[in-house]
């Protein structure tokens, strides 16, 4: 006999709990908005992250190859032109090669991946096979790592002007960009995730889920520390 399912507001404390891992933690990230990153170190978290960057489209859209729900789909697309940009709007992908402009690496360089590494890629292909394979839900539910950005935005907002003058401002507007769009792709992905998991071992599942991702977002970071290394 499976035990009761949790209540919503349970289900919902204990997928926020998961934030104790959340990559905000991670030494490197730590190194990074604490103001202690050479211009290396935060040029190969740029280089790197701009694979995530230009991945999260192509995720999102296996998402929407999934998807039987018209009501959702309505709701997921605008996380594709959030990235791509619609009309003249950009997008986040233009705004990331601005942010690698800003800390002075090449366009052609940072497009070209060439300082991509194996573990970052690993673990953003992880990611999008995940999308591409599993219930459109649990790819939903994976997104969810989101409940805890809006924080690593603002942290950066608050401490990259003061601890690195050298990078222009303007590089910086991905992550005010992304505060309020986190937000908002949170509170649908997390009133789906609450709705669709609705037993006990689905919940669980849910939790399991939300773990891979942060796995995903800790090892590009275990990668991007081997490689760049952090201050003892
Ligand atoms: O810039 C980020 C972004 O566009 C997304 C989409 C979302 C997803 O669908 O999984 N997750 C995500 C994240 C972005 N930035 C990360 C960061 O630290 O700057 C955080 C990351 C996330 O928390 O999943």
């Amino acid at each position: 006999m499976s035990e009761a399912p949790w209540s919503r507001s349970e289900f919902e404390a204990r997928l926020r709990a998961k934030g104790a891992g959340y990559h905000i933690h991670h030494p490197f990230n730590v190194m990074l908005n604490s103001g202690r990153a050479s211009a290396a170190q935060i040029r190969g978290w740029v280089a790197n992250r701009f694979y995530y960057q230009i991945s999260i489209p192509i995720k999102d859209a296996a998402i929407l190859s999934n998807c039987d729900d018209r009501t959702v789909r309505r709701e997921w697309i605008r996380r594709i032109h959030d990235h791509d940009g619609d009309g003249d709007d950009a997008g986040g992908i233009e705004a990331w090669l601005r942010l690698a402009d800003a800390v002075g690496l090449e366009r052609a360089r940072t497009e070209s991946l060439e300082d991509l590494l194996p573990g970052v890629r690993f673990a953003v292909d992880a990611y999008v096979n995940f999308a591409r394979r599993a219930p459109w839900p649990e790819a939903v539910c994976a997104s969810l790592t989101e409940m805890f950005a809006p924080q690593i935005h603002r942290q950066r907002l608050a401490g990259w002007p003061e601890h690195y003058p050298w990078i222009e401002r303007e590089g910086l507007r991905y992550f005010q960009n992304r505060v309020s769009q986190a937000s908002r792709d949170v509170e649908f992905a997390l009133a789906t995730t609450l709705a669709r998991f609705t037993t006990r071992t689905a919940q669980e599942r849910a939790l399991e889920v939300l773990q891979f991702k942060l796995d995903v977002l800790w090892q590009m970071n275990d990668a991007l520390q081997h490689r760049y290394g952090v201050p003892s």
